[in-house]
């Protein structure tokens, strides 16, 4: 972000977040806004001052949830320590990648997520569709964005195909270098409007920042930051008001979006399977190999498309298996906190 003064409307502050700041809050606490995150540090916003936060592996000051870019935070008026994270409008998140299980917010209080793939070999409908459940799933608006039009031969060829993700969803291909390709997203960009972009490395995420920014490339990080032994941290997201007054986020590549607890989204975004099931014989069919499945009939019919189901099947198995995972984790913690607490009381006792 540049060095403006902003005011908390211009941040994206909006009547849900002022509901929840009460006047005794206002006495002794101060909103601020997520606007960067590096490795081990958060950059909050007030509007009038920038304040880099340490993260803890506990989390941030005395907060128990870990803040993400976009979230907004209420900081003590005097140290600038958080000491509340406000209720999100909405969360996107995945599990963490790597081989620890845990889960991983990615933005927080987002009103569009900018589905961002590009006209070429990247385009990949499993990989997309996940976005897609993902937007479902946390009740926010969705857009697919297909960057580089200028380089492609046939750009119907990839709506068509992107149509496939979502019957209602706006498709819209662009040049993302070039300012007037990109004016058609310009109704997603009212102001106080938060919007993030998701997508794979190299898709045209920060030359569509930029141009829509009407910034050069590499010039929206602003300011540097350096950790406590004066190296220089890279960004790993950030927030960046737009000259319309929309708030937009840039995260780096995605390469895995695991999905968890996600089953609303899938429900969602495989309606034309879901809705079967309910004709399914059996009420846990699995819809593989059951005697009479509802969906497998519909697939030799060719009502539905194999690549579909087959992804659907996948992520519904990937979401339910990441949840139990994340379930049995946190109720193995609770169980040794709990045996932890008792042995100490028995001693002291
Ligand atoms: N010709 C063309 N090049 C693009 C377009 N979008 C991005 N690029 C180029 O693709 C490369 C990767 O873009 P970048 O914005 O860094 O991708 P990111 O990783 O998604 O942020 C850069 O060299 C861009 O100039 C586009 O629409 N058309
Ligand atoms: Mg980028
Ligand atoms: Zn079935």
């Amino acid at each position: 972000m540049n060095q403006n003064e902003y005011s908390l409307a211009d941040l994206g502050w909006k009547d849900s977040f002022r509901d929840q700041f009460s006047a005794a809050d206002k006495a002794t606490s101060l909103p601020a806004r997520v606007i960067k995150t590096h490795k081990g540090h958060l950059v909050v916003s007030t509007g009038k001052n920038e304040h880099l936060l340490q993260i803890a592996e506990t989390g941030v000051g005395s907060l128990n949830e870990q803040p993400t870019v976009g979230d907004w935070l209420l900081l003590d008026a005097e140290s600038f320590v958080p000491v509340r994270l406000l209720t999100r409008t909405s969360l996107l998140q995945r599990m963490s990648p790597g081989q620890e299980v845990k889960l991983q917010p990615i933005a927080a209080n987002i009103d569009t997520l900018l589905i961002v793939s590009s006209c070429n070999t990247e385009f990949n409908l499993n990989r997309l569709e996940r976005y897609v459940c993902l937007a479902l799933d946390a009740g926010v608006e969705f857009v697919m964005v297909l960057t580089k039009a200028d380089l492609a031969d046939d750009i119907e060829e990839f709506k068509a195909k992107a149509r496939q993700l979502h019957e209602t969803m706006p498709i819209m291909v662009v040049n993302a270098k070039d300012n007037e390709s990109v004016s058609c997203l310009k109704k997603w960009f009212s102001k106080g409007e938060s919007l993030v972009l998701l997508g794979s490395s190299g898709v045209g995420k920060t030359t569509l920042l930029n141009t829509i920014n009407g910034t050069e490339k590499d010039k929206t990080g602003s300011i540097r930051l350096a950790d406590e032994k004066g190296r220089h941290t890279t960004t790993t997201r950030s927030l960046h008001v737009m000259p319309s007054g929309a708030l937009l986020i840039d995260v780096p590549g995605i390469r895995e979006l695991q999905l968890h607890d996600c089953e609303n989204g899938l429900y969602n975004a495989f309606s034309e399977i879901t809705e079967l099931a309910d004709e399914c014989k059996f009420a846990n069919c699995s819809h593989t190999t059951e005697p009479g499945c509802a969906v497998q009939m519909a697939l030799s019919e060719g009502r539905i498309d194999i690549r579909r189901l087959s992804n659907y099947l996948k992520l519904l198995s990937e979401t339910q298996q990441n949840k139990e995972n994340i379930s049995e984790k946190t109720k193995r913690k609770s169980s040794s906190g709990n045996k932890k607490k008792k042995a100490k009381s028995k001693w002291i006792g």
